[in-house]
């Protein structure tokens, strides 16, 4: 019974209203110094196999990316940024 209830709000907390394996997170990415910068590091985010949205913002420095839970991790995604050259890591807030 416990074991549900964690289950629920893990679920509740990752993916929203979305479809099960939906998972949405917010990336803190470092170097983006202009604003053509976030239309480069879309770029491989969204090249990540399962990835299905991402939305990178220049002013808060930020991506929001939508991916499948199944397909792929939030330790990938973030790799694809670092290796474009804007290391991120998961936003704390
Ligand atoms: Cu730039």
């Amino acid at each position: 019974m416990r074991k549900l209830i964690v289950l629920a709000i893990l679920t509740v907390l990752g993916t929203g209203t979305a479809s099960a394996t939906d998972r949405t997170v917010r990336l803190a990415v470092g170097n983006m110094d202009c604003e053509a910068c976030p239309f480069i590091v879309h770029k491989p985010i969204e090249g990540v196999n399962g990835v299905k949205t991402a939305k990178v913002d220049y002013k808060s420095k930020t991506a929001t990316v939508v991916f499948d839970d199944a397909a792929t991790t939030v330790d990938a995604i973030a790799t694809a940024s670092t290796n474009a050259g804007y290391p991120a890591q998961l936003a704390t807030n």
